[in-house]
């Protein structure tokens, strides 16, 4: 089922210079960008992402980090792109992360593990919500969709 989702290349990625590779993994896959943006997060987007680790101990590094340097958020759309995406993106620890994984790639430590996405249908469409304004998200069809979205069983 075509689904959405929302990614985050969080500060680490920027500040490594891997957004364009990292978008490229997403982009070569098939799945499609929809919403794109730089943004500088402020406490209360960073509180309100992460608000189901409120309790958790590393909920204020979490914010910290998170807002310690601009972030590219985007919408990503494809079948099934909600676990496609948190598949290709790895293990939330990096040194549990499978090789071939963004993480299990480029990444070591939890802290700074370069990426989020959104953990299901019902997440994605809060965190869309969220980081996109409605006119922010542009659907759009592409030259190659007859090539990687083909009907299932076509
Ligand atoms: P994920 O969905 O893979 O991004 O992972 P979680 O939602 O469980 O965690 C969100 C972020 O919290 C991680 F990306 C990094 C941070 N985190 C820690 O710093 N320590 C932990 O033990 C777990 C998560």
């Amino acid at each position: 089922m075509t689904e959405r989702t929302l990614v985050l290349v969080k500060p680490d990625g920027v500040q490594r210079l891997l957004v364009g590779r990292i978008l490229a993994r997403y982009e070569e896959r098939g799945l499609r960008i929809v919403g794109l943006k730089l943004v500088q997060v402020d406490r209360d987007l960073a509180e309100r992402h992460y608000a189901v680790h409120r309790e958790k101990p590393f909920f204020a590094g979490l914010v910290e980090f998170i807002t310690s340097a601009p972030l590219v958020a985007l919408a990503l759309e494809g079948p099934d792109a909600v676990a496609v995406v948190r598949t290709m993106n790895g293990a939330t620890r990096p040194n549990q992360a499978d090789p071939g994984t963004i993480r299990g790639d480029l990444a070591l430590v939890t802290s700074q593990n370069l990426v989020h996405a959104s953990d299901s249908p019902e997440t994605a469409q809060f965190e869309l919500d969220l980081w996109f304004r409605p006119e922010e998200l542009v659907g759009y069809t592409r030259e190659i969709d007859r090539w990687v979205l083909a009907p299932e069983g076509a």
